[in-house]
Order: C-alpha cells, then structure tokens, then sequence
C-alpha cells in the first residue's frame, strides 16, 4: 500500500471506475418482518413516530423516534443471535472486530434455480461448481445468495403457506462446507432471514443460524440488488449500529464493484 492508495480509491468511486452500489432495502412500517411459529415471540415491525417538525414542538427541527426488533429490514445478524454463539465474547454488535465490517464478496447467483422452485437448497456440491468456474472462495469473505428475492412485493415475498415459509436456503452441507473448508466471513440472502423458510425442518435446523454463528460468522438478511454485482470482486461495508450486547441490527450495506 503506498499513501495514495485511499485517495485513488476515493478519486476512482467519484469518477465512477469504482461503482458504489446500495444493497439495503428502505425502512418504514411496510418493511417485512420474520413470522416465526405462533408458539414464539414475534419481532415488531419498524415504526417512526415525530418528536417535532418545524413547529411548536421543536421550531427549527425535525427528528422522530423510531423503533423496531434488531432482525428487520437490510439487517446484520451478530453470532450472539444464536444459541450457539452466545459465548463469544467478540460477538455482539459493539464487540465486533471493525476490521471485519469490510470486506470481499462472492456473490453466487441462484436466481434462475429460485424462480422455479420457492423452496431452492443451495447445497456444498453448487458451490463447489461455482468455485470452479469463478476461483475459490477465501478465508475472511463473505457469499452472499442471490435469489433475485428482493424483486418480489407484497405477500410474494415471505411467500406463506399452510406449511409456513417458502424461500430459498442453504443447505446443512452447504454451510459446513463453507464454515469448516472455506473459513468464510459470514452468509447473505435477499430474503428475510439466512435460512430457508423450511430450514426449521433441516438438521441441524436452520443451519445459517445454528453453524454459521455457533462459528463465530456472521449474517446478512434481507439484502437487494445483488444483480448488480460479479461473482467476485466487489467489497461490502456492514457495520451495525454498536447496540451494547445487541444481537444485530438494520443497516445500511454498500457494496463497491469494479
Ligand atoms: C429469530 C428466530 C429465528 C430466526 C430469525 C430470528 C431470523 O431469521 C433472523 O432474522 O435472524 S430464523
Ligand atoms: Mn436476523
């Protein structure tokens, strides 16, 4: 690295060489939430009530309160979320190694094999193939799943059905595969959450949750345009809000790609 490295990185994403992509979808009541089954806690949705806007509550400003569970929207998933993360000391939103809230991303693009069957299972053998095709993925990145997901609306979505959830997933192996061989820095999707809506039934069940964060890996639900960037080569920033002892939180993700 030479002193001028950071300003060609600046220079290179102002002149548009470096393009700066946002992955995070926008917050407000109509941002889905997780369902989880009705014999558990439910995450409220985002809400946002005004403090003052201009007026006699506060003449010359505007500020509102907001509110919501950790896991809504673009959000980030700390390896404290999980059971078997909990005792990680560096695993919660303000104990995070920043060095670890940038970097490379392999994106592995499920879109076509999702559009035809809601409950698609990315599996260790696809990656192996992608891997072949595009080089091996390196200790310390990301994969993020495109789905093509964040383009449905409405109920579509969550996509719910007398059976619960359908949406793609990674499978066990897949996840082992990329904790135990690969060292991976953490796991994204454009759905709701990093399983698959029928990972409760998997085993290890939801095993995005259970192996990545028992791991130490982290999360990224929720996410969009990752149409937009190559299987290699981008970089992504992720810091969470630094909640004390928070076990994620709604964030914005930007990704630069060549
Ligand atoms: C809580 C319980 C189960 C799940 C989740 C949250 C998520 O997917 C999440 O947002 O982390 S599966
Ligand atoms: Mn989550």
């Amino acid at each position: 690295m030479t002193n001028e490295t950071l300003t060609n990185l600046v220079r290179d994403m102002a002149t548009g060489a470096i393009r700066v992509v946002d992955l995070s979808v926008p917050l407000d009541e109509n941002t889905q939430v997780i369902g989880l089954p009705e014999e558990f806690e439910q995450s409220p949705g985002f809400k946002l009530e005004r403090i003052s806007q201009y007026d006699d509550k506060g003449p010359a400003w505007y500020w509102n309160k907001i509110s919501c569970g950790e896991h809504t929207g673009t959000h980030f998933d700390a390896p404290g979320h999980w059971v078997t993360g909990k005792d990680y000391n560096d695993g919660y939103t303000d104990t995070i190694a920043p060095e670890k809230l940038i970097a490379a991303a392999n994106v592995i693009d499920v879109s076509k094999e999702s559009a035809e069957d809601a409950d698609y299972v990315l599996t260790a053998d696809k990656v192996k193939a992608w891997e072949a095709e595009h080089g091996a993925i390196e200790a310390g990145t990301w994969v993020l799943m495109r789905t093509d997901w964040s383009k449905r609306t409405g109920a579509d979505f969550l996509n719910i059905d007398e059976n619960g959830s359908h949406c793609p997933g990674p499978s066990p192996d897949c996840i082992e595969y990329l904790v135990k061989e690969r060292d991976v820095l953490g796991f994204g999707v454009e759905t709701v959450g990093t399983d698959a809506g029928q990972g409760f039934h998997f085993d290890p069940p939801l095993p995005a949750h259970t192996l990545m964060h028992g791991n130490n890996k982290l999360g990224l639900a929720s996410l969009t345009n990752l149409d937009q960037l190559p299987p290699k080569g981008a970089v992504i920033v992720t810091p969470p809000l630094k909640i004390v002892n928070g076990s994620g939180s709604p964030l914005r993700v930007i990704a630069l790609a060549p």
